[in-house]
């Protein structure tokens, strides 16, 4: 209905989205399609693909759960729901690249997608605990991670291969972590991982490994590339054309982190009375406590009024109204979670070599007249 006929936006996406990439297929919504949904609608989550997007036949598809279990397993897409509990969870997804334009105009990230703060979504998930099913094939003796295998081969990884990547065991075993075969009531589509993927709540989006189809259980992390190369979070003075598998630090539960949605960046507003309005997001089992906005680049600061997220896994949309003067003003959001820890001031403070977690301070400017 909406958007030119000739949009070369796919999957089902709107027309407006920003598209980093039409092959792999990665894009983002602009931020203000973010604003007022505790539910991202289907046609406005973000895309992060590595390979080519495959279609997996339901019908066909098997998952095996492996490794160190006291007996292998393969199930169908029927047998996954009808032998165990279905669950159902909002969670929000953030990629670790979410913000990453930030970093790039401190310093260039050659090869590296200039995202904004649309790199995270929020959707109800329905599928079953991986708890339950890890629970069948029995945890054996030595295990402490649980890697997840999937089809699409990514030729951007050194060497080219599959995608896939692992969690900690204690995480694999909680409630939340899911094989979901459902998205905001319907089935997943092909674009998010259908027919099943992982989801991992709390989590860097790059672990909810979409069109799963294996699960190993394991003494040691994946040897994937995406797990043991990338994904890492490497010293600013690091070579990322040069480091080892292992080198960094693997990045798991995402990090405090917020964003304006609205007003755009560069928007001309009437100057006085003007709303707010953002998102901010902790990791794993870290919570928003506080928001502070500054209409004065910095100067003066305001708590926001937190929104209830849907879930411990969603993240917390937030609104305040500023008068703002005229002329050219900074505004500046940041986030303080459960641990009392504020999000760092500057992306110089942050920069680092794959040019992810950009957490610090939300920044936009606005012209009021
Ligand atoms: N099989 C597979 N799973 C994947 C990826 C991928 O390229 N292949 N990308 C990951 C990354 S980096 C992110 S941020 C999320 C994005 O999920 P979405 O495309 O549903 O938003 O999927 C993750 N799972
Ligand atoms: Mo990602």
């Amino acid at each position: 209905m909406s958007g030119p006929a000739t949009s070369t936006v796919r999957w089902g996406k709107r027309a407006d989205m920003v598209v980093h990439s039409s092959e792999p297929f990665n894009a983002e919504p602009p931020a203000s399609a973010l604003a007022g949904n505790v539910l991202t609608p289907m046609d406005t989550f973000y895309a992060r693909n590595h390979g080519a997007i495959p279609h997996v036949d339901p019908s066909t598809w098997r998952l095996t759960v492996g490794g160190l279990v006291g007996r292998e397993l393969s199930l169908s897409l029927a047998e996954l729901r009808t032998d165990y509990a279905h669950q159902e969870i909002v969670a929000t997804l953030q990629c670790a690249g979410n913000r990453r334009a930030a970093l790039l105009s401190v310093r260039d990230l050659p090869g590296e997608e200039p995202w904004g703060p649309g790199a995270t979504s929020t959707a109800r998930w329905t599928g079953v605990s991986l708890a339950d099913v890890l629970g069948t094939a029995g945890v054996g003796a030595g295990a402490e991670h649980v890697e997840f295998a999937a089809g699409d081969v990514s030729p951007t990884a050194d060497p080219p291969q599959a995608y896939g990547g692992s969690i900690d065991l204690a995480k694999a075993r909680s409630r939340e972590v899911l094989l979901a075969w459902g998205m905001n009531g319907q089935a997943l589509p092909d674009a998010h991982g259908g027919p099943v993927r992982v989801v991992v709540p709390g989590y860097i989006g790059a672990r909810s490994v979409k069109w799963v189809d294996r699960v190993s259980v394991r003494a040691q992390p994946s040897d994937n590339y995406f797990q043991a190369v990338a994904y890492r979070l490497l010293p600013p003075e690091a070579d990322p054309e040069r480091s080892l598998p292992g080198e960094g630090l693997s990045l798991g539960p995402v990090a405090l982190n917020t964003a304006i949605l609205r007003p755009a960046d560069g928007a001309r507003l009437t100057a006085g009375s003007t709303e707010i309005t953002g998102y901010a997001f902790a990791g794993d089992a870290r919570r928003v406590v506080r928001v502070d906005v500054s209409a004065d680049g910095g100067a003066t600061w305001r708590q926001a009024f937190l929104d209830e997220p849907a879930s411990a896994w969603a993240w917390t949309h937030w609104r305040i109204r500023v008068d703002l003067a005229a002329g050219a003003r900074e505004i500046l959001a940041r986030a303080w979670d459960s641990t009392g820890a504020l999000q760092p001031a500057s992306p110089e403070h942050v920069w680092n070599p794959k040019g992810y977690v950009n957490n610090s301070w939300a920044r936009i400017t606005v012209h009021a007249e």
